[in-house]
């Protein structure tokens, strides 16, 4: 099978090392295939940068669509675009923070989250809300750490585990999700510097979608995330314009 895991930013060294993270717990016959869009922000860290990239994101699916992929993943923790990639295929498609959430809510009953920076917390708030984890989650916390910054490991782990500790000792929680997709490569010296499961989206992401195809599951057509009506677009959408 293959996933094509879409980054929806332009940093191609985060989209590196994304892939590589897949590569390294993807079954013998899945196929990872790693792409970012040409166009957009190269870090995703406010409500405006999703909004762009989540463009990105429905073009790579459209790609992902063209060549044939059996399940996509949409790599950066505000699963930017994430409903409107779902209307476009009937592929499934998971987005890193909800698999992380979703498999974190079966390891613990309650588990923190730590992102980036701290303006990306609400975002992240958002999005437990609305898939229903609210409960499950103690608390988001910033490490305060830009996104293409974690690229430095030797600058950023002791950060991360320094926070991580923190949610342990304060939390009340069993289990840590990262809250980016970039710090796939953390996750398993925090786990065992602080002794609690560690969850990274992308790699929980990978072994989600490697079962939802598995068991031939597709994305519901049914309802909201049926094929979106065909129209006309204007202007520099016009690519996506489909006779009514
Ligand atoms: C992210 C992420 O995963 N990729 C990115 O560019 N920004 N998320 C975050 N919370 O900063």
């Amino acid at each position: 099978m293959e996933i094509r895991i879409i980054n929806p930013n332009t940093s191609s060294s985060m989209t590196a090392s994304i892939g590589q993270a897949a590569s390294r717990v993807a079954a013998a016959g899945t196929r990872i295939v790693t792409v970012n869009p040409a166009d957009g922000p190269l870090s995703i860290e406010s409500h405006f940068d999703e909004a762009v990239a989540a463009v990105g994101v429905c073009e790579e699916i459209l790609r992902g669509e063209q060549a044939g992929s059996d399940a996509y993943v949409v790599a950066c923790f505000g699963d930017p675009g994430l409903h409107a990639a779902r209307e476009l295929t009937r592929a499934p498609v998971l987005g890193i923070a909800q698999a992380a959430f979703q498999m974190a809510s079966m390891l613990a009953t309650r588990f923190s989250v730590v992102t980036t920076l701290q303006r990306t917390v609400i975002i992240a708030e958002h999005l437990l809300h609305n898939y229903g984890f609210a409960h499950q989650c103690s608390r988001v916390r910033a490490a305060d750490i830009p996104v293409l910054e974690l690229e430095d490991a030797a600058c950023c782990s002791g950060r991360l585990i320094d926070e991580a500790r923190r949610a342990r000792d304060e939390d009340g929680i069993g289990a840590i999700v990262l809250g980016c997709g970039g710090m796939a490569d953390f996750a398993h010296e925090m786990s065992a510097a602080i002794g609690l499961p560690v969850i990274d989206g992308v790699t929980a992401a990978v072994k989600l979608a490697e079962a939802m195809v598995g068991l031939g599951l597709q994305t519901s057509k049914h309802g909201d995330y049926a094929f979106p009506p065909a129209k006309i677009f204007t202007g520099r959408f016009q690519h996506f314009s489909r006779p009514a």
